[in-house]
C-alpha cells in the first residue's frame, strides 16, 4: 500500500488511517490501489456499450465502433451522459424541495414550515409572480407550480433565466444553448446519445451545455433558494471542523448526503428533551449532530453545527469507533460505509427510496411523517450508546474554528444593503477578482492539497476566495475560514475583509448552492452593464470526482467563467473534444476549461486571466 503520508494532508485522516490498517478495514485508498491501472480506452473516454453490438472500443488500429462511430462521437456521448446524470443529481435534489414546499402548501405536513417569507416573495418577484395583497401561501402555490413546470416540455426557458444578463441569454440563444426545461434536457441528452442519433461531437456538447446550464440555473438554483424559503437563508456564524467535532462522551449522529430535508428533521430531533434524557440515562452528557459532504454544508451555513469532514473523511469518521449512527440521504456516499459501520456498534440508516444501501437500516423518509420517523432514528442512535466499545474509541484532534453562513443576502447586508462597496473594492484594485473553489476529494490525488494550495495561493494576490463543497471543511481545516486568515492574503484583500471581519475564503454553503455564485456574477455582471465573461472571476475544481462537479464545471464555462480542473475528464482520447474543452468553448461562450495539476501555476493562469479581465473593463491590473 502507499504511505499514508502520500494519502492526505491532515494529521487527524492519518491517525485514521493507521488505526484502519491496524484493525484491518479496507478504505477507499487501499480499494484505488486494487483497481490501478484503470482500463486505458474508458480512462480516453473511447470505450461505448450503447448497444449491444457492442461493447467496442476504438483505438488507431480499430477506429470505429461497429455501428461506424469515431473517438470523437464517442467521447462526446460518454461525456454528454456524464454531465447528464450529474445535472440529474442536483436536480432531483430540487424537486425534492418542491414536494416539500407542496406538502407545505397543501397543509400536509407542520414539520416543515416557510420561514423566509420574505425571499420567497423576493424569488416570486424576480419569476413574474404577483405578491401583492396576496397571503403567503397563493403565492407559494403559484412559486411551487412554476418551479415543477421548470422541470417540463412546456418552456421557452427555465425561470430564472430572468436574473441572467440579457447579454449572456443572447449567446446562449444563438448557439442553442437556452436551458428550456429541466428533465426535458436531461432526457434529450440520453435520447442524443443513443445509437444513432447525435452523430457530431460539438453538437452534443453545445446539448451539454444545455443540460448544465439547466442544472446551475434551473434544478440547483431551486434546490438552494427553497431551502433557504422552508430552512432559512444562511446569516454569517462561527462553528468548527475536523474529527475533533465527534465527542467521546455524547451520543454522536452524523448527517451525510445532500438534502437538508432529512437533516434538518434529524437536527431538530436530537434536540428532543426526552431523547437528550434517555442519552444522559445511558451515560452520555448529550446528542451532538455533526455534518458530512454536503448535507454537512447545508446545516452548517443555516445552523451552525459542526462538520466533521469531507469526502475523504467518510470512512474515517467511522473508523473512530465514536459514532453510534450515520443517518445519509443521497449522493457521495460510498457504499463501503455500510460494512465499515459494520466492523464497529454504528448504525447506518438510509432514508431514500432512490438511494437504499443493501445492508443499512431503511426509513422511508417523508414530509408528513417527518418529525416521528426523525425521532425513531435519533432514538436508534441514543439506544447504541450502549453498545459502543470504549477501548477502540479514537478522536485523533481538537475541532478548528471556522466562520460560515455566507449567503448573498449575507453579503450584501454586510456590505450596507448593496453590491457597491463591492464594485469599489474591485475598481480600486483592493480586491482583484474572486474565484469559486467548488468540488470533491478524489482518492488519486493527496487529499485537499490543491484545495487548500489553490486557496492560499489566491488570496495572497488579493483575489477572493469563495468555496463550497468538500472545499469548504479543508479550507476550515487550513484556518482559512477564520477572519484572522487575512493574515495570509495580499493587502488589499487584508483591508476589505479585515474591515469587515469577515475571512478571505468564504464559505458559500453545498455543491446546489454554486447557485449562489452564479446569482452573484449575475448582479456583479448585471451593476457593470456587462456580460458575466467580462468579469474578472474564474472557478475551480481542484480535486473533483463525481459527475455532479463535471455540470458544475460546463454551466460556470458556459456561463462566461473560466474553469480550473485538476485532473481531465474521460476525454483526452478526442482530440475534438479536448480542444473544444480547453479552446474552442472560448470563442463561443467566452470561457473554457484549464487542466493544471499544480496549485501555483493554477493561480498563475487565473492572474493572468484576470489582469486581462481588468484591462479590458479599463481597471489598474
Ligand atoms: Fe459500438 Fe456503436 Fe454500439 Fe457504441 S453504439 S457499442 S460504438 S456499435
Ligand atoms: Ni459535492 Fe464532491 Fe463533496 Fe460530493 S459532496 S464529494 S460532489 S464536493
Ligand atoms: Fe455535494
Amino acid at each position: 500500500p502507499r504511505p499514508i503520508d502520500e494519502l492526505t494532508i491532515w494529521d487527524d485522516a492519518k491517525a485514521m488511517l493507521k488505526k484502519a490498517r491496524a484493525e484491518g478495514i479496507e478504505t477507499v485508498h487501499e480499494r484505488l490501489d486494487q483497481q490501478t491501472p484503470h482500463c486505458k480506452m474508458c480512462e480516453l473516454g473511447t470505450s461505448c456499450r450503447n448497444c449491444t453490438m457492442g461493447p467496442c472500443r476504438v483505438s488507431e488500429k480499430k477506429p470505429l465502433g461497429v455501428c461506424g462511430a469515431d473517438a470523437d462521437v464517442i467521447v462526446a456521448r460518454n461525456f454528454g451522459r456524464f454531465v447528464a446524470g450529474g445535472a440529474a443529481g442536483h436536480s432531483d435534489h430540487g424537486r425534492d424541495l418542491i414536494e416539500v414546499l407542496e406538502a407545505i402548501v397543501e397543509g400536509e405536513t407542520t414539520d416543515y414550515k416557510i420561514t423566509e417569507e420574505g425571499k420567497l416573495r423576493t424569488i416570486a418577484g424576480e419569476i413574474g409572480i404577483e405578491t401583492e395583497g396576496r397571503t403567503v401561501k397563493e403565492v407559494a402555490h403559484d412559486v411551487m407550480d412554476e418551479f415543477f413546470a421548470d422541470f417540463g416540455s412546456r418552456r421557452k426557458e427555465v425561470s430564472f433565466l430572468a436574473r441572467v444578463p440579457q447579454k449572456r441569454k443572447d449567446v446562449w440563444a444563438k448557439l442553442g444553448m437556452t436551458p428550456r426545461g429541466v428533465d426535458r434536457e436531461i432526457a434529450e441528452m440520453m435520447h442524443r446519445t443513443h445509437m444513432g442519433c447525435d452523430n457530431d461531437a460539438p453538437n452534443t456538447l453545445i446539448h451539454a451545455a444545455r443540460t448544465a446550464l439547466a442544472d446551475g440555473w434551473g434544478g440547483s438554483m431551486i434546490g438552494t433558494e427553497l431551502s433557504d424559503v422552508i430552512f432559512g437563508t444562511p446569516t454569517p456564524r462561527m462553528s468548527t471542523a475536523n474529527l475533533g467535532v465527534i465527542k467521546e462522551d455524547q451520543v454522536n449522529i452524523l448527517v451525510h448526503g445532500h438534502n437538508p430535508v432529512v437533516s434538518e428533521m434529524i437536527l431538530a430531533a436530537a434536540r428532543d428533551p426526552q431523547l437528550v434524557a434517555r442519552a444522559k440515562e445511558l451515560g452520555a452528557s448529550g446528542i451532538n449532530v455533526a455534518g458530512l459532504c454536503c448535507t454537512g454544508n447545508e446545516l452548517l451555513m443555516r445552523q451552525g453545527i459542526p462538520m466533521a469532514g469531507n469526502h475523504l473523511m467518510t470512512e474515517l469518521a467511522i473508523i473512530t469507533g465514536a459514532v453510534e449512527a450515520i443517518v445519509v440521504d443521497y449522493q457521495c456516499i460510498m457504499p463501503s460505509l455500510v460494512q465499515i459501520s459494520g466492523c464497529y456498534h454504528t448504525k447506518f440508516i438510509d432514508t431514500a427510496n432512490k438511494a437504499r444501501f443493501t445492508g443499512g437500516i431503511h426509513y422511508d423518509f417523508q414530509p408528513a411523517t417527518a418529525m416521528t420517523q426523525a425521532k425513531e432514528i435519533v432514538s436508534l442512535a441514543v439506544e447504541g450508546f450502549a453498545q459502543r466499545d470504549k477501548g477502540r474509541v479514537d478522536i485523533p484532534c481538537e475541532p478548528i474554528d471556522i466562520m460560515t453562513g455566507f449567503s448573498n443576502e449575507a453579503v450584501i447586508a454586510a456590505l450596507g444593503g448593496s453590491l457597491d462597496p463591492l464594485v469599489q473594492a474591485i475598481v480600486a484594485g483592493d480586491i482583484r477578482g474572486a474565484v469559486g473553489i467548488v468540488g470533491c476529494n478524489n482518492p488519486k490525488i493527496k487529499q485537499d492539497s490543491l484545495n487548500v494550495g489553490l486557496a492560499k495561493e489566491l488570496i495572497k494576490r488579493d483575489i477572493l476566495v469563495i468555496a463550497t463543497g468538500c472545499v469548504t471543511t479543508a479550507a476550515g481545516k487550513a484556518g482559512l475560514l477564520v477572519p484572522e486568515a487575512i493574515e495570509m492574503a495580499g493587502p488589499g484583500l487584508k483591508k476589505i475583509c479585515g474591515s469587515l471581519g469577515i475571512p478571505p475564503v468564504l464559505h458559500y454553503g453545498s455543491c446546489v448552492d454554486n447557485s449562489r455564485i452564479m446569482q452573484l456574477c449575475a448582479a456583479l455582471a448585471n451593476t457593470l452593464n456587462v456580460d458575466i465573461s467580462d468579469l474578472p472571476v474564474g472557478a475551480s475544481s481542484p480535486e473533483w470526482y463525481s459527475e455532479k462537479a463535471a455540470a458544475i464545471g460546463l454551466y460556470a464555462v458556459a456561463s462566461g467563467i473560466q474553469t480550473h480542473l485538476g485532473h481531465p475528464p474521460h476525454i483526452l482520447g478526442s482530440k475534438t473534444v479536448t480542444n473544444l474543452a480547453v479552446a474552442g468553448l472560448e470563442d463561443l461562450v467566452g470561457a473554457a476549461f484549464f487542466i493544471e495539476p499544480d496549485p501555483v501555476r493554477t493561480a498563475e493562469i487565473f492572474d493572468e486571466r484576470i489582469k486581462a479581465k481588468r484591462k479590458a473593463l479599463g481597471l489598474s491590473e
